[in-house]
């Protein structure tokens, strides 16, 4: 374990990303955490077509040969979390009272250890206490049952969940009678999925690695691969030694967009690095739909200039609706408008065009957070569509769209039906297989769900996985939200800081992760993933349990299910769990591009999910893809104010801390630090190091965190960094997205002073 009093230490940011350090560092993690053989073992099944998924990020797998170390350093560092050797017993929980455990840092947490008996904390109570399965059961039953509606409970999905337990959980919630299914998707990618279902009639993107590999121009937007992303890196580099052509849009220097060094290369270990981006734009913050609102303009006026067509006029013909509205609105924003928005030069305009026209105009946009947790994510994210369709730049080989998704199977639990919005095609289908009556109000997603709990509206919350306070924004309106609950119940491999903040009643159900062995009644059993592309593919854990006292997530939904519904003709829930297989069918009744689903899941390396864009079919409302009008919107703050963007680290996974170093940027030993653009810490007077007193402001209220060190760190002036989760409590629980509710957590308005 780090010493978390040692002191911050601040190095040059580097100039790119993995090589031969990213091997030690995994390797030391897995060693330390999960010991040489089991760490080994499992960093072998990672990524195998017999092994198990990687639970880090939802990069896909190559479809043809895998390398026997298909994994990143992050990824590794994953796996050792849940790998780990390490187990919290009875006596822990003898041993830390709750209060003390409240104390503990995230990284304490993730350093004690795997859940493995379930634990109760009951009204009053200062220790968690041990419980049986059946009771536990019996308790949340009991409290699922007493309440006035269905809409008094919620139950919340993290990423991680299997499609086979996913598909159980948002049945039973149906069943029992609610859409309340907020997931980490609300926090994540929600964006992207209201932004490309309005334009191409798909919350998914349209690429494969195969086009990531032939692409001539590849967008990244707001989004670190170097840390979140790594394989990635391995992807990018083939298409740059294709002679295809990286630019980074993103305000800060990220190490893993300048260059990469392989580390499964002899070069890579010898630090040979491949430059990436060859553009490098350092984007204001929130400056992004702007960007690709000048693209637009300057094809537009490329044409005026040259009398020729740029656009693919047959395509736009063809395939979509809306472009004259579009047109006249591009050729309406000003260039000063676009250049104050976006913080970028005309030169750097004309350049970026050069290379969206380039050779075929095979251009792919990538984007994740830095994208979608904006005020005015939807329409970014619209505009990034509409250059596409401007060109033709989409259903075409080497061009697309990709939102790069985040928890591993996140994309999977969306397509098993969790989703507080579910879609009327779908409950029809449920209904039909399962006859039975499936609720139609929509359900609250994760900000209405924490409202909720604050006015007594939700009194049940059940959480598959995640760490709902932590990952949440405004964490002290988050904590006293959950303290309002009667019972919090989550279904975890790992203690984290949720556990710790309970209703009257607080429940923990350990869990087996990816990489344990999975046994029921029928045998071993194996679970589905659907990575960022659509690929569905089964995992299968291998290492032993490091308790028998865990069971899977599938069994414990259909244990909990039991004992609130009991079984009928239909549904039984307990049979279901105990062969997956009997759970895939069930899938392949109800769910589209699932038909044989346990004979196809067999083929090694998995299967695509059919996507209609690919093959430029649109399956919006108008039946062709839609051009987005809508006014260029900036997110403005007062003079002297900055704004605050959160992000992740190169040492955590969301909210789980696996070290305290972002080695990329240069940081070690600390996480309570802002970057800050040197000249607005020279005009505030700010050394570099000093003390800080962040407040956000919100509409006339403030929320304020203290003891952050600045570090100076080249991105734009006005805008400012700190980490997530640490950060969160700045973060205003009612300033979410326009249309998808996602928090508003790269844009946010704060003031500093020194302490
Ligand atoms: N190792 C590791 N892997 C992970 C995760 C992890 O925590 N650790 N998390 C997983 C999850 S759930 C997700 S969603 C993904 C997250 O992957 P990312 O989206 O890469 O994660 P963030 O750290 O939030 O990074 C956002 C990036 O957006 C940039 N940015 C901020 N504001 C703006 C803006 O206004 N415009 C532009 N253009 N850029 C901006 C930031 O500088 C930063 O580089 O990663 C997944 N993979
Ligand atoms: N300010 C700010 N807030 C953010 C973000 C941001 O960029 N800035 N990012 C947002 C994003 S993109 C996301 S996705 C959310 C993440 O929100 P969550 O998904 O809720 O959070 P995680 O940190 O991924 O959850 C980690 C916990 O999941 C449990 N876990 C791990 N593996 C398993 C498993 O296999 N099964 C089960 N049952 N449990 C498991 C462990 O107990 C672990 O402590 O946070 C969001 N919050
Ligand atoms: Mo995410």
């Amino acid at each position: 374990m780090q010493n978390e009093n040692a002191p911050i230490k601040v190095k040059k940011p580097k100039k790119w990303a993995a090589g031969r350090p990213a091997v030690t560092s995994s390797m030391k993690q897995i060693i330390s955490t999960a010991g040489l053989v089991r760490g080994t073992k499992a960093l072998l099944e990672i990524n195998q077509k017999d092994g198990f998924d990687c639970p880090s990020c939802a990069w896909p797998d190559p479809d043809d040969h895998r390398a026997a170390t298909e994994f990143c350093e992050n990824g590794a560092k994953a796996v050792a979390s849940e790998a780990t050797s390490k187990m919290i017993d009875d006596r822990f929980f003898r041993q830390h009272s709750i209060e003390e455990l409240q104390a503990e840092s995230d990284y304490w947490h993730d350093q004690q250890g795997r859940l493995s008996k379930p634990v109760i904390l009951r009204e009053g109570d200062t220790h968690y206490q041990p419980i049986t399965w059946d009771e536990a059961f019996k308790i949340i039953a009991d409290e699922l049952k007493a309440l006035n509606s269905p809409d008094e409970a919620a139950f919340y999905t993290s990423g991680r969940a299997s499609n086979e337990a996913a598909f159980m959980y948002q049945l039973f919630a149906r069943v029992y009678g609610t859409n309340n299914l907020p997931d980490c998707s609300n926090m994540c990618h929600e964006s992207s999925g209201s932004g490309l279902g309005a334009s191409i009639g798909i919350g998914k993107g349209t690429v494969s690695l195969d086009d990531i590999h032939d692409a001539d121009t590849i967008i990244i937007v707001g989004q670190n691969p170097g840390t979140n992303h790594p394989r990635m890196l391995a992807s990018l580099e083939t298409c740059v030694e294709n002679g295809g052509e990286i630019i980074a849009i993103n305000p800060l220097k990220e190490a893993g967009l300048l260059g990469f060094a392989h580390p499964q290369k002899i070069s890579g270990m010898f630090n040979k690095f491949t430059p990436l981006a060859s553009q490098y734009l350092q984007v204001k913050i929130n400056g992004d739909m702007a960007i690709f609102r000048g693209i637009a303009k300057s094809i537009f006026e490329r044409e005026e200039k040259t009398g020729k067509k740029i656009v693919d006029q047959s395509f736009i013909d063809d395939h979509t609706l809306g472009f004259l509205e579009y047109r006249t609105i591009v050729d309406s924003t000003s260039w000063g408008r676009i250049l104050d928005d976006s913080g970028l030069t005309l030169a750097e305009f004309d350049k970026l065009t050069d290379s969206v026209l380039a050779k075929d105009k095979k251009v792919i946009t990538c984007w994740a957070m830095g994208v979608t947790q904006q005020k005015n994510a939807v329409d970014t994210i619209r505009e990034i569509v509409n250059v596409h369709l401007l060109i033709g730049a989409i259903g075409r080989p080497g061009a697309g769209l990709c939102p790069v998704r985040g928890h591993s199977n996140v994309q999977g639990d969306r397509t098993m039906g969790i989703f507080e919005k579910l879609p009327e095609w779908f409950h029809v289908s449920l209904e039909n297989h399962f006859k039975f009556e499936s609720p139609r109000e929509h359900g609250y997603d994760v900000v209405e769900s924490i409202q909720a709990m604050q006015n007594g509206a939700l009194k049940v919350f059940i959480a598959l996985g995640g760490n709902f306070l932590q990952a949440s924004p405004d964490t002290n309106y988050t904590e006293y939200a959950l303290e309002k609950t009667s019972l919090t119940c989550h279904i975890a491999t790992k203690l984290n800081r949720s556990h710790l903040v309970t209703g009257k009643t607080g429940l923990i159900l350990p869990c087996l992760g990816r990489s344990d062995r999975d046994i029921q009644e029928e045998g071993e059993q194996f679970i589905t993933c659907e990575n960022s592309m659509g690929v569905v593919q089964k995992s299968q854990g291998k290492l032993k349990p490091l308790s028998n006292d865990m069971l899977s997530e599938p069994m414990i939904v259909a244990r909990l299910a039991e004992a609130t519904l009991g079984n009928t003709d239909t549904i039984k829930w307990r049979w279901m769990a105990e062969d997956y297989n009997r759970i895939r069918d069930h899938i392949s009744h109800v769910v589209p591009g699932f038909k044989e689903f346990n004979h196809r899941v067999l083929e090694p390396g998995g299967f695509y999910l059919p996507n209609a864009p690919k093959e430029r079919i649109w399956n919006t409302d108008t039946k062709k893809a839609n051009f987005n009008t809508a006014p260029l919107s900036a997110f403005n703050v007062e003079k002297g104010n900055l704004i605050l963007q959160t992000l992740r680290s190169h040492d955590q996974y969301n909210t789980t801390i696996y070290g305290l170093d972002d080695r990329y940027r240069g940081i070690s030993n600390a996480r309570m630090i802002i970057f800050l653009n040197p000249d607005d810490m020279r005009d505030r007077n700010i050394k570099p190091l000093q003390l800080l007193r962040i407040t956000s402001h919100w509409k006339g209220t403030t929320r304020v965190i203290e003891n952050f060190k600045a570090i100076p760190y080249d991105m734009p002036a006005g805008s400012a960094a700190a980490y997530f989760p640490e950060a969160n409590v700045l973060v205003p629980v009612d300033s979410t997205a326009d249309i998808s509710n996602t928090p508003t957590s790269k844009a946010i308005e704060i003031s500093l002073d020194t302490m």
